[in-house]
């Protein structure tokens, strides 16, 4: 019988590491993971895994240790413990709009962090594969589509750093013959995804609406254009990345293109309200026709000093090469997140999960 591989994941606790670990776990990896110290827990995606797998020895399934990707010598001595034939390099801090407040600390970690990841691989002369979660973030204001040789021209803390991690990792695969691949995700979602990002905030927040504890959604920038897939299906693809027989570069995406305006309008789709829009500028609102109400209204607080206005990704050559292809598009995606947030936040606020047909009613009798 051959050995099974390990994969170290930092950022195990994040939504991409918890879908990473149980299709890693049911492929028959060992799966090591790092996370950081936090005040409060941040396991919470990946406790289900931990309550099933977890072994303290580093022998069983599961382990995790902490470690932090601005402490080398922590990253140093996982490294050295785990010996993972690979690793997904998926820590980071993540929110865009965020980094334009927390520049250093996001470019420590983001970038900084890869370098000392890379760093401890090649001086320690670990034989291990890399992965490095890059982002379409870092194309900017290129316009679309955009693929593997688009210019990138990024706009944020956040795209800078992650272009500069993409670049180390693209360094130490050419200057040393590492095996380091780039990712290049395009926006992908999921009822893991945290609660500040637009999409999992529009369909938590409408599920509030609904159950009559939140009167609407308040956003920024409606018009922004994302390609928005479903994590599940993009870490398949972060695997097939490095089990290709050469380190390469590749763009995930769905390659259908959506404005936050079109996500609003199939959230209340599925309940069966037609939202429209009236005013201009920081007074619009969007509003159910049939009852007149206003669901969704702008607060300038979330526009960001710099924005991306439009994400499309073109994936051919995953597709070609690895054989990827997304499995779940944007209307079943937001159906996905709508209906797992009612039944979360109907539990938590209801004392009982809410389904999509009860959603339907209490939404005709919602009223200003
Ligand atoms: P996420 O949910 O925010 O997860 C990020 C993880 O990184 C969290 O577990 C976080 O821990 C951890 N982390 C943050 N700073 C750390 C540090 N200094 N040391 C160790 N761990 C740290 O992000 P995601 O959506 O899963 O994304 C995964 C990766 O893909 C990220 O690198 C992201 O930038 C990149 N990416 C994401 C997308 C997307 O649309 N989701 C697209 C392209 C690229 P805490 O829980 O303690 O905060
Ligand atoms: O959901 P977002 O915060 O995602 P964003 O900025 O596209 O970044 C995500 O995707 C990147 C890949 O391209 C990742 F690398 C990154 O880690 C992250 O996962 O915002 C999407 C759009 C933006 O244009 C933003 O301005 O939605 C707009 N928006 C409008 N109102 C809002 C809001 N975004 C947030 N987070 N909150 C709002 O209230």
């Amino acid at each position: 019988m051959t050995e099974s591989k390990t994969a170290m994941i930092t950022g195990i606790g994040g939504q991409d590491g918890s879908y990473l670990t149980e299709f890693l776990l049911k492929k028959g990896y060992k799966v090591r993971g790092i996370i950081r110290r936090g005040s409060y827990p941040n396991t919470k995606r990946i406790d289900h895994l931990i309550e099933k797998y977890e072994s303290f020895d580093n022998k069983g399934e599961l382990s995790i240790t902490y470690s932090d990707l601005t402490d080398a010598s922590s990253i140093r001595n996982a490294i050295e413990m785990f010996k993972p034939d690979e690793i997904y390099n998926l820590a980071a801090q993540s929110h865009v709009g965020i980094s334009f407040t927390n520049g250093i600390s996001t470019f420590d970690i983001n970038a900084r962090g890869v370098f000392r990841i890379l760093d401890t691989i090649r001086n320690k002369g670990i034989n291990c594969k890399y992965y490095q979660a890059s982002s379409s973030e870092m194309f900017g204001i290129s316009p679309p589509p955009q693929n593997e040789s688009t210019p990138m021209l990024p706009q944020s803390p956040y795209g800078i750093a992650k272009l500069a991690g993409y670049h180390i990792t693209k360094m130490h695969r050419n200057a040393y013959g590492m095996f380091a691949s780039n990712g290049i995700l395009f926006n992908h979602e999921s009822p893991r995804r945290g609660v500040n990002f637009v999409t999992r905030k529009i369909t938590r927040i409408f599920t509030e609406v609904i159950l009559g504890k939140t009167d609407r959604i308040v956003l920024g920038n409606l018009d922004a254009k994302r390609d928005w897939g479903f994590s599940g299906d993009y870490v398949e693809a972060m695997w097939r990345i490095l089990q290709h027989n050469e380190p390469d570069d590749f763009v995930i995406s769905t390659g259908e293109t959506y404005t936050i305006r079109d996500f609003l309008k199939e959230v209340c789709r599925n309940v069966d309200i037609n939202l429209e829009w009236k005013g201009t500028g920081v007074d619009e609102i969007g509003y159910d026709t049939n009852t007149g109400k206003t669901l969704v209204s702008i607060n300038p607080y979330y526009f960001r000093p710099a924005e991306v206005p439009a994400l499309l990704g073109d994936s051919t050559k995953a597709r070609e090469i690895l054989k990827w292809k997304p499995k779940v598009m944007f209307k079943d995606l937001v159906n996905m997140m709508l209906k797992h947030d009612l039944e979360e936040r109907g539990n938590e606020i209801r004392g009982r999960p809410v389904s999509l047909e009860e959603a339907k009613e209490l939404a005709s009798k919602l009223r200003n």
